[in-house]
């Protein structure tokens, strides 16, 4: 049974989030994990590291609990957060181009200049943008303005479309999920179309589409094969949003799953594990890898907080 307790989800949220990404960072880059791999890791002892994607999602979470509620985003503070933090932390397990962004932000620029000026000039459409995204769904009042403040903590680093409206699509996803009744069944093709009716970008709702043609009884490795398991946005998020779809009721199974289909793993992982967090609440996390996550405290601090 899920849970209707708005700060339990919101707590799940962020915690399913950041569980996510420290599972899947043990497997980033193979080309599949196995069910036995994933038990060990979950069983194992040792605190679970996490990685970029949740320094970045603490960094967007404290910039809406150090505001008053409703105030948006302060698009250069942010810049300048988030490159604080890379700064702080280089060993996190950083996208190739983004110190690029960071480090023209801290020696003065604009953030739409650096963001615009990263990979020859188009700006980066990796999934940095989507992955830390999901605090914007406990910031804003309905999924489109989830999906406008995703695309504006978004465009801070990710100036190409695909990368910047990614975190559009994942932004109001998560909203989405927070809302769903907790007793209903989640029905995917109508979480999909309330999606792509938030998002402006015809790149982005064919993407939608595709993800909606997957079978949905599809294994791991066949959801990869149809919509791709790399660090590029339109390459990432369909599949965090089909494991989620796949299990909306299993954090820890969609987490699994996202997981099981390798590639960018901790990254997919997150982006499932934010979306099934807000569905099923902190207290359908599974509470051995829960127990041994790096800043479990502080993240359902600040879940609790938002919500308000
Ligand atoms: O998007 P970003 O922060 O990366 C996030 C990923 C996640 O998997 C994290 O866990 C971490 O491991 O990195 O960082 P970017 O460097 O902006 O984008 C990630 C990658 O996408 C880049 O290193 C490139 O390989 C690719 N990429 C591009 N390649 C060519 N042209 C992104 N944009 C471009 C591009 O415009
Ligand atoms: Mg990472
Ligand atoms: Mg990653």
């Amino acid at each position: 049974m899920n849970t209707a307790d708005p700060r339990d989800r919101a707590a799940g949220l962020l915690l399913g989030a950041a569980l996510g990404d420290a599972l899947g960072s043990r497997f980033e880059g193979m080309s599949a994990v196995r069910a036995d791999q994933l038990d060990e890791v979950e069983t194992s002892e040792g605190e679970l590291r996490y990685t970029d994607d949740t320094v970045l999602t603490l960094v967007l979470a404290e910039h809406f609990a150090e505001r008053s509620p409703g105030s948006g985003i302060q698009q250069q503070d942010l810049a300048l957060d988030f490159a604080r933090a890379w700064r702080a932390e280089p060993g996190r397990g950083w996208g190739g181009g983004i110190g690029h962004v960071f480090r023209a932000v801290l020696s003065g620029s604009e953030w739409s200049s650096a963001a615009r000026n990263s990979f020859g000039g188009q700006g980066s459409y990796g999934n940095g943008a989507a992955m830390r995204v999901s605090p914007v769904a406990l910031a804003a009042p309905t999924p489109p303005e989830a999906a406008t403040l995703g695309l504006r903590s978004g465009e801070v680093t990710h100036a190409h479309p695909d990368g910047a409206h990614a975190a559009a699509v994942q932004g109001c996803a998560v909203h989405l999920a927070l809302s769903t009744p907790a007793d209903t069944a989640l029905d995917p093709d109508r979480f999909l179309d309330r999606v792509a009716g938030c998002c402006p970008d015809s790149r982005w709702i064919s993407l939608l589409e595709r993800t909606r043609a997957v079978p949905r009884s599809s294994s791991p490795a066949e959801a990869a094969e149809r919509l791709g398991n790399d660090v590029t946005a339109p390459g990432s998020v369909p599949l965090a949003l089909f494991s989620f779809l796949r299990h909306p009721d299993s954090p820890r199974e969609a987490v699994r799953f996202a997981i099981a289909a390798g590639g960018d793993t901790d990254t997919i992982g997150s982006m499932a594990g934010a979306l099934a967090g807000a569905r099923c609440g902190a207290t359908a996390l599974p509470p051995e890898p829960l127990r041994r996550l790096e800043g479990a405290g502080r993240l359902r601090e600040l879940g609790t907080l938002l919500a308000g």
